[in-house]
Parts: structure tokens; C-alpha cells; sequence
């Protein structure tokens, strides 16, 4: 028993060595927007050995996993002090997520778990769940974190046991180790999720994207991507909101939407990521999209280009829940490159990266949404006359023909 404990140990610890030491590989050719790459940033088995197995052969002499990870995934993203930190929503077997920080060298690989997870503070009404978080290095000096903080339903009817109440957590901190817990989020709304705090004062108040919804589930009727202002985020109550970008009729985002991690700050305007949700035959179908919202008044929407932006492709269709990409972290770094940072069915997270200009023009310069099927066909027509221009390569001498192969 006891030789094989030892050995059991020493290949389980060897296995989440070479996890963690594995390189990551940009996937060629891309789509001249991002790129995406060969491996999943963090997934369950990143989870250090320590969280999950009793290592004492005394009390566990099966080594079992007493305590097992069921996914890594919705990550708030931020580089701090120089370290590529991931703020992971981790999910144990028993449904219960919480916050770890995983760090990276260089933000693509090698990301590993901190010691411990976050002990995050609990309010008078303390959370059954908490997700989702959102970081941002506000201008005030601190780092927030904002998150879905979930609660059953106290109006749910006897036997009800799946209503749930969803608002904004908030905490903040300086190290990402030791968080203090401000009071929730108030809103006009019945329920928030995927609030996000913009790092900028705006009119000299904290400024919130919020996401009101009518239940746990449905964006309903006030649905899209809203925004409100606050004069304090140690007691923030948004009195007023106002949507700044909603759900449209036969959209990617025409069940509801949502923002994504902070905007990103560029010469053009803010830079946001979202997603947004559509029903299909198969269930929800998530996937991300950009637009870009004015310097001055980041509630002000001024370019969107159409459809998705990443959408869950090949393995990352498949997971607990099934064809969804959401994001809730990127970085950008000192050189112009952005990590987006999206995890996959909800279940494990990976990396695609970009620059600020590739994005910046993609939002520029991609025809937006016009709203049917007409109009996407004189997008196309449009393209292909432009095109006619330069339909010859002289350097190939290959003349390029309608679909794409040299004629
Ligand atoms: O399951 C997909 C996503 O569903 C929710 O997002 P939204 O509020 O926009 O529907 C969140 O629970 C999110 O964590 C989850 O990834």
C-alpha cells in the first residue's frame, strides 16, 4: 500500500508537472484579427494536487481526489506588477464556484495556481455562489473586482429549489491575495449580471456597465448592455440605468448580451468585448463580438461591426455547457498586444491574441449588422467589386477566380 501511495503520488505529481510546463502553439493562419492557439490556458487538472487529494497516506492510503475540480473558466484577466494573472472562476464537483489567481510568465502558457484560492469576504447575506469577475485597475488607485454573487430565491414557491437571485459582489484590492468586501451593488433592476466597472471617473463618479434582467435566466425586458453611475463604490447604488447597447431581432445578441471584461482605452474610443446570446433548436448559442464607444461618453456607441468576433469552434464546442464562448478578461500589454482571455462551454479557458490596431481596424472598418439577408448580400457584392481591382497577382501570375483556387 504504502510503495504504491509513493508511486501513485509521484506520477500524479509528474503528470500536473508537464501540464503546467507544457508549451502553447499559435494555430497557424489566422483570421488576420486574432490568433488562436493549440491548448487550453487552465483547465481543471491545473488545479494544484494540494486542493484535491488528502496526501496523507494515513487518512487517504487510496490517494484518492477528495475534493475534485469540475472547470476553470470565465476568467477576469489583469497584469500586475509585471505577472500575466488570471483571476479564474474555479468550480468544484459540488457545483460551488470560487475565485484563484493563476499566473503566467508570458500570458500563454505555464499559468499556475497560486497557493490558495481567494477567501473572499462575505456580506450579511452571504452568497451560494459567486462567478464571473470582473477586474479592473480603477483610476482611484484600488483593483476591483466585480461578480455575480448568487442566492436562492427567497420567493421561490415549496419545492422551487432551482429560482435564484443574481446581483453584483463587489470587492477590491491591492495585491489580489487580501480582498475587503463592499456592500452589493443596487440597481432599479430585479437582478444583474456581468456588471463591469469602467476604469475612468466619468462626470467625476464610478461609472458601471450593468446588464439588468428580469429574472435569474431572462435579460427580458431591460435587457442589453446598460450603464449607470455611482458616487461611491464603498456603498454603490446606480439610481438610474440606461442601455447602451441592446438585443436585436435576428442578432447574435438577440436573447440578451453582456459585457465583457473593462473596455481598453485606444485613440479611436473605447474598445469593448461582449457577448452576446441567441436561441437555437440545440439550446443557447453564445459567442463574443466587439464595438467601440466614444472617449468622452463611453456609454455612446459608435461603431459595431456585424456578427460574431470568436464563436466556440471544433473542441470548444462541447463542455457543460455546450457552445459558448464568454469572456470576462483580457490585457493589454505595454507592446499593443491583447491577450483575450475566453473559456469554452463553460468549462476550461484559453487565449487568442491580437493587437490593439488589428482590433481597432476590425471595428473600424467591418461592415456593421444591417439587418437582413439583402443587405449582407450588397456587403458581399460590394467586396467582390472592390475586389475586381486586385483579382490579378502578378507576382504568382495566378489570376484568383470566384472561389479562391488559381484559375
Ligand atoms: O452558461 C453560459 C453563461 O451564462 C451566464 O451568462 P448570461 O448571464 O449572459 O446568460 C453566466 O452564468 C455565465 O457564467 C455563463 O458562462
Amino acid at each position: 500500500m504504502g510503495n504504491n501511495f509513493r508511486h501513485r503520488q509521484h506520477d500524479l505529481q509528474a503528470q500536473h508537472a508537464a501540464l503546467l510546463n507544457r508549451s502553447n502553439k499559435k494555430q497557424p493562419l489566422g483570421n488576420g484579427i486574432y490568433d488562436r492557439y493549440q491548448y487550453p490556458v487552465l483547465t481543471a487538472q491545473h488545479a494544484p494536487l494540494t486542493w484535491r487529494y488528502d496526501l496523507n497516506p494515513a487518512t487517504n492510503p487510496f490517494l484518492m481526489e477528495r475534493l475534485g475540480i469540475n472547470a476553470v473558466f470565465n476568467a477576469g484577466a489583469i497584469k500586475h506588477e509585471g505577472r500575466y494573472l488570471l483571476v479564474a472562476r474555479v468550480e468544484g464537483l459540488d457545483r460551488k464556484s470560487f475565485f484563484a489567481v493563476a499566473e503566467s510568465p508570458n500570458g500563454i502558457d505555464n499559468f499556475e495556481f497560486w497557493e490558495r484560492p481567494i477567501t473572499m469576504p462575505e456580506t450579511a447575506e452571504p452568497d451560494t455562489n459567486v462567478y464571473d469577475m470582473r477586474v479592473t485597475q480603477h483610476e482611484d488607485g484600488w483593483i476591483y473586482g466585480l461578480f455575480c454573487t448568487e442566492r436562492k430565491d427567497p420567493a421561490a414557491r415549496p419545492g422551487d429549489e432551482s429560482s435564484a437571485v443574481a446581483q453584483c459582489g463587489i470587492a477590491r484590492t491591492n495585491d489580489l491575495i487580501t480582498w475587503e468586501r463592499l456592500p452589493d451593488l443596487k440597481t432599479p433592476s430585479a437582478q444583474q449580471r456581468n456588471v463591469v466597472l469602467h476604469p475612468e471617473f466619468v462626470e467625476g463618479k464610478y461609472a458601471l456597465y450593468t446588464r439588468p434582467q428580469d429574472s435569474f435566466i431572462e435579460a427580458g425586458a431591460g435587457g442589453g448592455i446598460g450603464f449607470g453611475l455611482t458616487d461611491s463604490m464603498e456603498n454603490a447604488v446606480v439610481s438610474r440605468e440606461w442601455i447602451v447597447d441592446g438585443k436585436q431581432y435576428h442578432t447574435v445578441y438577440e436573447s440578451k448580451n453582456g459585457q465583457g471584461p473593462a473596455p481598453i482605452k485606444t485613440e479611436k474610443g473605447w474598445l469593448h468585448l461582449a457577448h452576446g446570446v441567441r436561441n437555437t433548436a440545440a439550446g443557447l448559442r453564445y459567442v463574443l463580438y466587439l464595438f467601440l464607444t466614444d472617449l468622452a461618453q463611453p456609454d455612446k456607441l459608435l461603431r459595431k461591426p456585424g456578427g460574431y468576433f470568436i464563436a466556440p469552434e471544433g473542441e470548444e464546442r462541447v463542455g457543460d455547457v455546450s457552445n459558448v464562448a464568454f469572456s470576462n478578461g483580457w490585457i493589454l500589454d505595454d507592446n499593443g498586444t491583447v491577450f483575450i482571455y475566453y473559456a469554452s462551454s463553460d468549462t476550461r479557458t484559453h487565449v487568442a491574441t491580437s493587437t490593439v490596431e488589428q482590433l481597432v481596424d476590425y471595428v473600424l472598418h467591418t461592415p456593421a449588422d444591417e439587418f437582413s439577408s439583402a443587405a449582407s448580400v450588397r456587403h458581399i457584392n460590394a467586396l467582390i467589386d472592390a475586389n475586381q481591382a486586385f483579382a490579378e497577382d502578378p507576382k504568382a501570375g495566378m489570376k484568383l477566380s470566384y472561389n479562391g483556387v488559381g484559375a
